[in-house]
């Protein structure tokens, strides 16, 4: 049988998008069941309790005559490439098409903004959240990072413009967005496990720009530029600006943040450490200002916001030696950023910890840049040994069991001026129960470890 128009969508997981999902189709009084590929889902019981009419199946997705539906909408965590799905394949749609449908049914929809990335979109869109609200916009803010998109649509209705941090796994999923304003900060190696290598990961994030209106770009990364026409489009470079573009000067003996040579606010002021969060701020700038916000308020937000935790997050300064947990670098991309961005404004040289589950990435790229800026690498965690070989050659390296061991050598070698940057460049799941745990790890030995001498932070 082939799925009528009348017949029943699929919603496949019960995570938080499927929970939202089936809110949504709950409101809009669409037919709809659930699927999970897990015998026991975790939010079982409260679905069937919220939805006792509704047919929740659980187990292999084999087990399911899925032409019966009408469509298919995927959680994010849930692989379209599947086998148990090749059938079904045309009919496959997630959260953001839903999300597309419910704007477009709207007499006066939010501004949609949606920003993705390889790394640094939660800062950034939380950048623009705050920027939004100081401009005094009700912002809705969520997606990846946070609440899923349509609990945000019922939960704030009043909302101007709705703030999304968008992964690859949600735009795979998305025909169109037609965003009112796209952003792509970045493209690096990771979860090619998923997308069929790097090509198909750039293809999935791409997806952003279909159908935007204005898009936002990385002049640095030709992998961020749109691949179709859009009407209108702005890019940022931590290099010198072109006529209306983001970037960097020296004026006067100052580097500025500049729209073209239009000066905006000096680097100094920037609330976020490191070099990289330059173009963080570039970025938010570039979309607030499409936006329409004024740059008063836009400035105000990035001399105030230091970041978010794990992100390049200062915890201590001991002996002259900055202690930072960059625990969020779960990507050989990210902990680069780090390095780089770090490195650039230290007076001494940077002590990398790295480690963990390496997710089949390529390490070679950390050597050249421990090289510039590195005093010694000490790695830890399953892909330790595959670290070491990346970094021999370029700094000295040591190899330890444990993040803690880790912090020990490295309070051995570090000297004033330094930094212990933690960046691992790997998820945490060998060791730790995620990366939010391995910075809480990271903190909580340096409160086991005060400062030895009074004056210190
Ligand atoms: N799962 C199954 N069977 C199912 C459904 C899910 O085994 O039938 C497993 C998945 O493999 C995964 C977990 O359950 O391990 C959660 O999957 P999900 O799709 O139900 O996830 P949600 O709870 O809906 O959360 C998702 C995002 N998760 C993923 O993309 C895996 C959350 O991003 C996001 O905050 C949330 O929607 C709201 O929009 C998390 C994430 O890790 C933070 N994202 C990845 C990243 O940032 O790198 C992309
Ligand atoms: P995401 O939500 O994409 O994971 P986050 O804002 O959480 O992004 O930052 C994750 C990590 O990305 C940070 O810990 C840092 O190592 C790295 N990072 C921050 N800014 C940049 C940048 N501009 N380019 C590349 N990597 C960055």
């Amino acid at each position: 049988m082939t799925g009528s128009v009348d017949a029943p969508v699929l919603v496949i997981g019960t995570g938080l998008s499927g929970c939202a999902i089936a809110r949504h189709l709950h409101h809009l009084r669409q037919p709809f069941e659930l699927a999970d590929t897990r015998e026991a889902p975790p939010a079982l019981a409260e679905l069937q309790a919220a939805y006792p009419e509704i047919s929740v199946h659980c187990g292999p997705l084999e087990q399911l005559e899925l032409e019966r539906f009408s469509e298919i909408v995927l959680s994010p965590g849930i692989d379209p490439r599947q086998p148990a799905l090749a059938a079904v394949r045309g009919r496959i749609i997630g959260e953001m098409a839903l999300l597309r449908r419910a704007l477009d049914a709207m007499t006066r929809p939010p501004l949609l903004v949606a920003i993705t990335g390889s790394n640094a979109k939660s800062t950034v869109t939380t950048l623009v959240g705050e920027m939004g609200r100081a401009a005094g916009w009700s912002i809705a803010l969520g997606g990846n990072l946070g609440m899923p998109a349509l609990d945000l649509l019922s939960e704030t209705p009043d909302a101007e413009a709705l703030v999304l941090e968008l992964s690859s796994f949600q735009l795979e999923t998305t025909p169109r967005l037609a965003a009112d304003i796209a952003c792509h900060l970045n493209l690096s190696e990771d979860h090619l496990d998923r997308h069929d290598g790097l090509e198909g990961y750039a293809r999935a994030k791409q997806r952003i720009f279909e159908g935007a209106k204005q898009a936002v770009y990385n002049a640095d990364d030709p992998a961020t530029r749109p691949n179709s026409a859009i009407g209108s489009a702005t890019s940022f470079t931590l290099g010198e600006p072109l006529a209306n573009q983001w970037g960097l000067q020296q004026q006067s003996g100052q580097l500025m943040l500049c729209l073209g040579r239009e000066p905006i606010m000096a680097a100094a002021d920037i609330g976020m450490p490191g070099r990289h969060n330059l173009a963080n701020a570039l970025a938010a700038l570039a979309i607030g200002e499409r936006a329409g916000w004024s740059m008063d308020a836009m400035r105000k937000v990035l001399q105030r916001f230091t970041g978010l935790p794990h992100r390049a997050e200062q915890v201590a300064v001991r002996d002259g030696v900055q202690w930072i947990n960059d625990s969020k670098g779960t990507n050989v991309g990210a902990a680069l950023a780090a390095i780089e961005g770090i490195g650039a404004t230290l007076p001494g040289r940077l002590i990398l910890l790295a480690g963990g589950v390496g997710k089949g990435a390529d390490f070679t790229p950390l050597g050249p840049a421990m090289n510039r800026h590195g005093r010694a690498a000490i790695v830890f965690g399953r892909d330790a040994e595959l670290l070491a070989e990346a970094l021999t050659g370029h700094v000295p390296v040591a190899r330890v069991e444990t993040l803690e061991a880790a912090m020990t050598q490295a309070r051995q070698l570090a000297e004033a001026g330094d930094a212990v940057l933690l960046s691992p460049a790997c998820a945490s799941l060998d060791q730790f129960a995620s990366y939010i745990a391995r910075g809480e790890a990271f903190r909580a030995w340096l409160g086991r470890h005060p400062a030895p001498s009074a004056g210190d932070a």
